[in-house]
């Protein structure tokens, strides 16, 4: 009786890790064929990083050392960032941790980066705007 009932559920247990297991692999799978297709375009030039734009996200500067808005939400992915100025002070727009991305307002700018889901923080390099407050969240869902 015991040894009837064994092998049974000893083999249901690796059938379940080997579906485990190609779960697993589809996302790495995923991002390796879009690596691949990021190298076929050969496009390295910095701050200029060209993907397929999809979420759009619009963020505005005031003159107060502001963002328009205290938390930004997007969907995660290639983001299609439009960046106004409010006002008349010069201002740029990073993510934090990503060397490759920033705008710069004049009047307005815009470019594209690709995040993943998660929290960000947007900041403006210039002297002395970060800490008077130029700060925001960015949240990707
Ligand atoms: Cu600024």
């Amino acid at each position: 009786m015991t040894l009837s009932v064994l092998p049974t559920s000893a083999s249901r247990r690796a059938a379940g890790s080997v579906l485990g297991m190609r779960r697993n692999l589809l996302p790495l799978a995923a991002a390796t064929a879009l690596s691949a297709t990021l190298l076929a375009c050969g496009s390295t030039d910095e701050g200029a990083r060209e993907c397929t734009p999809g979420p759009e996200l619009t963020v505005g500067a005031e003159d107060d050392l502001k963002f328009d808005a205290e938390s930004y939400e997007t969907e995660a992915g290639c983001i299609d960032v439009t960046y106004t100025n409010n006002g008349s002070v010069a201002h740029t727009l990073l993510v934090r941790g990503e060397s490759g991305f920033k705008l710069a307002v004049g009047n307005t700018d815009q470019g594209n980066v690709e995040l993943p889901a998660g929290t960000f923080e947007l900041y403006c390099d210039i002297a002395g705007h970060e800490a008077a407050g130029m700060v925001a969240d960015l949240v990707l869902s």
